[in-house]
């Protein structure tokens, strides 16, 4: 901190990211320049009535000094190949986020979250099971707000859920364990391959005492780490084992506790269960906590949530399915043999490849309704699906086609950014589309 406070810095971008690592920096009597290529950024009020006297820079980012700091404080929505960011770099100016700025000052262990889904389950119910044993735990990172506003806190532990982007920007960060849950195409309009998203991805194993991995998926292997620990349905340290009393969670064949205690439903989330549990394997958890939070534990809203029931039809929003392989994970989740599932589908495809969905909407989907930016590529993989321009018409037309005993899902592939400001707003449409004549 000393050495930050003779620093000359920029916080580019006044998002939460950005808006908290400001708060923090005059915390510390530090006062940054602050910058963002949007004319009125999230944040605009809270600098101008908070700290008029700070020098900013909204609209261009040709404008801002960049190149002429030390450091660069930069938000994960901006990516690091922007050109005056390059020009930044190139002038050794230092870019670090708010993550990386976090690592250097914190002393206390983290439990460290990756993976293309499953990520905020994982954090919120470890966050739930260390409270439940007793620990002050600082939830933060991806799932929606900056550890930097929780480090004046007694703390005991943090768990951060990390996306790619703050990983790119993170090289301090020593996790107690770290892991990346699954990795499937995601954000490739931010990378130019999947080979870039995965190496930024593996950067979270980096300097962790504990690596733990997904057993069924390669691509989440630790390239090189001091300890490890896999999950998985079998062949893995921690693993499901079954027996004629039923399903129990297990580590290296001794049972800790029965599947049945979960509450959240899923194969994805006995997954996301055993990868809690290896996590927290360094804090020795009794199975009784474990028992108890995962009975708690009824799931995060806008992940596979049930709606509601009308007319017999059951209706569940999924909204923060923003990608192919929670798209997959949602619809096998739902998928019975005597149901039959209708399902919306489309927004804005970040630039994937849609065609791993073809088999499970032939095999496993009834009804198929597109919307959205990409709708039309989604609606071509298959044959007879319907093509629509709200989310109005997509649950009217929805309501139209299932009869009692089927299942609608709202399970996107996409992320929400063409017609709404999240994916929250566009599940709360949903919700209130569904039920608004029940009202
Ligand atoms: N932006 C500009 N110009 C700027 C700065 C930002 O146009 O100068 C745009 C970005 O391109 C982006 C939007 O503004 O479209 C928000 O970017 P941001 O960096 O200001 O975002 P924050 O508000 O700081 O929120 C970020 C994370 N957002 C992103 O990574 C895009 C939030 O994750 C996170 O909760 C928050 O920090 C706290 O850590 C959101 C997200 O969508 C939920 N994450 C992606 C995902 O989960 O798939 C990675
Ligand atoms: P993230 O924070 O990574 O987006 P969430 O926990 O919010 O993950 O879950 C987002 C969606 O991903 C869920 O609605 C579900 O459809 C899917 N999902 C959750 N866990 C898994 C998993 N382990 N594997 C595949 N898909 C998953």
């Amino acid at each position: 901190l000393t050495r930050l406070k003779t620093k000359k810095i920029i916080v580019l971008g006044l998002g939460v990211s950005g808006l908290s690592t400001v708060r923090f920096l005059l915390g510390q009597t530090i006062n940054p320049i602050v910058v963002d290529s949007r004319a009125k950024p999230p944040g605009a009020e809270w600098l101008t009535s908070q700290a008029p006297h700070l020098v900013c820079y909204f609209g261009s980012l040709s404008q801002a000094p960049l190149t002429e700091v030390d450091m660069i404080i930069i938000s994960p929505g901006i990516a690091l190949s922007t050109h005056e960011v390059q020009q930044a770099i190139a002038a050794n100016v230092e870019v670090i986020g708010d993550i990386e700025l976090f690592a250097r000052i914190n002393d206390k262990p983290v439990v460290a979250v990756t993976g293309s889904n499953g990520k905020s389950t994982v954090v919120t119910l470890a966050a739930r099971v260390l409270a439940d044993a007793g620990y002050n735990v600082g939830l933060a990172g991806n799932i929606g707000i900056s550890p930097l506003d929780l480090f004046a806190s007694e703390i005991d532990v943090f768990v951060l859920e990390l996306s790619s982007f703050q990983l790119e920007t993170t090289t301090s960060l020593a996790p107690i364990s770290a892991t990346i849950l699954n990795l499937c195409e995601d954000h490739m309009d931010r990378y130019a391959g999947m080979d870039e998203y995965y190496a930024a991805k593996q950067t979270i194993y980096r300097n962790a005492q504990w690596a733990v991995y997904n057993q069924a998926d390669l691509l989440t292997y630790p390239h090189e780490a001091k300890a490890t620990l896999s999950f998985g349905e079998s062949g893995s340290d921690y693993h499901l084992e079954h027996d004629e009393s039923g399903s129990f969670f297990a580590y290296q064949q001794q049972t800790i506790l029965p599947v049945s205690d979960l509450t959240i439903v899923g194969k994805h989330n006995q997954l996301n269960a055993l990868a809690v549990m290896a996590l927290l394997k360094p804090f020795n958890i009794d199975s009784f906590v474990y028992s108890t939070s995962f009975k708690a534990f009824t799931g995060l809203a806008h992940r596979c949530q049930f709606v509601a029931q009308i007319d017999g039809v059951n209706f569940y929003n999924d909204s923060k399915a923003t990608n192919v392989g929670a798209c997959i994970s949602s619809i096998e989740g739902l998928y019975s043999p005597n149901k039959r599932l209708i399902l919306i589908v489309g927004g804005d495809g970040k630039g994937a490849d849609f065609s791993p969905l073809q088999y499970y909407f032939a095999a496993q989907v009834t009804e198929l309704i597109c919307l959205g930016r990409d709708g039309k590529a989604l609606a071509a993989l298959k044959a007879g699906s319907h093509f629509v321009s709200s989310m109005a018409q997509a649950v009217a037309c929805a309501k139209k086609l299932a009869a009692s005993g089927d299942n609608v899902l709202l399970a996107p592939a996409c992320a929400s950014l063409d017609m709404y400001s999240n994916y929250m707003a566009r599940g709360d449409d949903f919700v209130h589309c569904v039920t608004e004549e029940e009202l």
